[in-house]
């Protein structure tokens, strides 16, 4: 089962045809991607909406909100005061896209779902953060497998108000083109996984949670804060690169940094000899601890 409000990693090749799992027609996709320009751009169709789908989004907002008021890094809270999203319809991307990009010059495109990994590097790199326009049903309100409205839309948006946040997350698409070609996407993905879906950071008052992938999620915000099972490990970049996860259930290890200059330094380093570094050491199991982690906390790893 994968964990609410997370979603599943599109670079696992699909086990028999090999396609990437957004371009494999059998994997059956959500979301209609007959409407789309070559760079998987759509409409929201905003009008589109029903009031039952309004109303789903009144309740996941006002249920995250106090999920985030509690745990959500600062940066996190004043992005989604700055960009007054609305709490009881679905927000009309333009409309947001436009405070946005005055406070850092990121913009949202409406795309149908989940797209292939060149497409989304491409768009993050033209600061464009792609957001699923399809909402979850309400028999999904705690449980979903790809991305949704709500995800991108409340998981994501905010943080892109961070300046620095914003950057980094540019420079990660830059590099994504590069990784392609090297052929190790996986590595550069584990770090998007780790670092914007599940990211921790140091707050005034402890740690704080900044990632989208527990934020948009009921239940997995508070664990990945008070839960004693999960290790928290300080960040270390060619670690996170060699750290498999899990996308059916809440994680194991989180990484936590201290500020998000850390993360966009470490952005700023070429990354192809890193690659080379790290090609022949093993994966670590999500659960795994190496002798040169900084562990914050040891887990009790009882969910494993
Ligand atoms: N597409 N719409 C969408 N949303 C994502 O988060 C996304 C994607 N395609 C690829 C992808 N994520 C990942 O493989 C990232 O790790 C890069
Ligand atoms: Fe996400």
């Amino acid at each position: 089962m994968f964990s609410p409000g997370s979603h599943p990693n599109i670079a696992l090749p699909h086990p028999t045809t090999g396609l990437p799992a957004a371009l494999d027609p059998t994997l059956g996709l959500r979301g209609d991607y007959r409407r789309m320009r070559a760079d998987y751009v759509t409409e929201q169709d905003w009008e589109g909406y029903t009031g039952a789908e309004h109303d789903l989004w009144r309740q996941l907002y006002a249920r995250q909100v106090v999920v985030a008021k509690r745990y959500a890094a600062d940066a996190f809270l004043t992005g989604l005061s700055r960009l007054q999203m609305p709490q009881d319809r679905v927000p009309r991307f333009d409309e947001t896209s436009d405070r946005l990009q005055a406070l850092t010059g990121w913009r949202i495109v409406a795309v149908p779902g989940l797209i292939p990994e060149d497409a989304f590097f491409l768009h993050l790199a033209k600061r464009q953060f792609p957001v699923t326009v399809w909402l979850r049903r309400p028999d999904e309100i705690d449980y979903l497998v790809e991305p949704d409205v709500f995800h991108d839309f409340f998981g994501h948006v905010p943080l892109l108000t961070q300046p620095v946040f914003a950057d980094y997350l540019q420079e990660y698409g830059r590099k994504g083109q590069e990784a392609i070609q090297l052929g190790t996407t996986r590595m550069l993905t584990r770090l998007f996984w780790y670092m914007v879906e599940f990211g921790l950071i140091r707050g005034s008052d402890g740690i704080k949670a900044y990632g989208a992938g527990m934020l948009s999620s009921a239940t997995e915000t508070a664990f990945s804060i008070d839960s004693r099972q999960p290790h928290r490990l300080k960040f270390n970049l060619a670690r996170v690169m060699r750290t498999d996860y899990r996308i059916d259930s809440f994680q194991q290890s989180y990484f936590v940094i201290d500020n998000f200059t850390e993360l966009f330094e470490a952005m700023q380093q070429p990354f192809a000899p890193i690659y080379a570094d790290l090609h022949g050491e093993d994966i670590i199991p999500a659960s795994g601890l190496i002798s040169s982690d900084v562990v914050l906390q040891v887990g009790q790893q009882t969910l494993a």
